[in-house]
């Protein structure tokens, strides 16, 4: 049997968890002592001492100086003790070692997104991996969330307004939930997630395949893409003129450009129109948007061209 079977937690999954176990172990069986010991001392002195007859006194004894340093100094000996093995344990949480892995957590009503900046990936599930510590930047879109994942022995409130920082390291692959563990609305029961911890190949594979594209419609998680990668810089939806054509009504027309030649808007034009701008320039625009060749991913080009679809015509 573990120490977590034993103590009722749930597995131990990151680095810290077992020392946060053994500290909680150590609190307990100290507290159980020290209750059974001075609730019992009570109970049996209630009894040995109760009153026997009309005759008896009360103890001319007012105090026992030797025994009231044991029982100062040993609790505080052991006050220290926790103090200590908690604070260090609690330093450790607190800074993040700096080789950590780096992604951006947005909490709102009723959902978690993360971010991982270098990859342009957004995610609805923490998806990190194993023996590498990682380091959270969360901050909240609403109200006061909080993350927390059991297995990891890790919890922070995640605020408006304002970055907190949480970071874990995960021992093993495997799948943990991810809760809100601040009430923040009608919903705060069902804000839950997963991190998946992927061995370090499955990782890369999920980082080269453009990553967590999640549950959310393709469409709509273009519209993120759109977002993210400043598409609306220049492009708007509603027919408003911009530095790039809208791209409302875009859908399925033939196009003009600057050189007098013509094509269809279909999926392989809207592809190439984002990988290699300049080979087809949009008549009555100029050659001004940047190539995203190789900083965007196969599967966010998919997303983005269903979002494109998608726009009312
Ligand atoms: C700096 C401004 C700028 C940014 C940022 C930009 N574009 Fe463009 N885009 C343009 C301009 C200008 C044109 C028209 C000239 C051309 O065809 O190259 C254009 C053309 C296009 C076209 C062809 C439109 C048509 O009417 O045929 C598509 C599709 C497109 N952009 C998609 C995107 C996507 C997707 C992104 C984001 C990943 C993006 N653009 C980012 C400026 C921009
Ligand atoms: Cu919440």
């Amino acid at each position: 049997m573990n120490l977590q079977d034993l103590i009722g937690m749930p597995n131990a999954a990151s680095t810290v968890a077992q020392d946060v176990d053994e500290l909680y172990l150590f609190i307990l069986v100290l507290s159980v002592i020290s209750f059974v010991g001075i609730i019992g001392f009570m109970l049996w002195y209630v009894v040995k001492y109760r009153q026997q007859s009309e005759n008896d006194k009360t103890s001319p004894m007012h105090h026992n100086t030797q025994l009231e340093i044991w029982w100062s100094v040993i609790p505080s000996v052991l006050l220290v003790v926790i103090f200590i093995w908690g604070f260090r344990g609690w330093m450790d949480m607190q800074v993040p070692p700096d080789d950590s892995m780096e992604i951006r957590v947005t909490a709102r009503q009723w959902s978690w997104q993360f971010d991982y900046p270098r990859d342009g990936i957004v995610s609805d599930k923490l998806v990190v991996p194993a023996n590498k510590p990682i380091k959270l930047i969360m901050s909240a879109s609403d109200v006061i969330h909080s993350f927390y994942v059991p297995e990891f022995r890790v919890k922070k409130d995640v605020l408006p307004g304002r970055y907190s920082v949480v970071w874990f390291e995960a021992l093993e692959p495997g799948t943990y939930n991810v809760f809100c563990t601040e009430y923040c609305g009608k919903d705060h029961s069902r804000m839950i997630t997963r991190v998946e911890v992927l061995s370090d190949d499955d990782y890369q594979q999920w980082i080269d395949s453009g990553g967590g594209l999640g549950d959310l419609p393709m469409h709509e998680l273009g519209a993120i893409f759109f977002q993210r990668y400043g598409c609306n810089q220049c492009h708007s939806i509603d027919g408003a003129a911009n530095t790039g054509p809208t791209f409302q009504g875009l859908w399925g027309r033939d196009e003009q450009f600057t050189d007098g030649s013509s094509a269809p808007v279909d999926e392989n034009y809207i592809r190439e129109s984002i990988l290699y701008p300049g080979n087809k320039v949009v008549k009555g625009y100029q050659n001004k948007m940047p190539s995203f060749k190789g900083k965007i991913k196969d599967k966010q080009l998919d997303a983005i061209i269903e979002y494109i679809k998608s726009i009312e015509q």
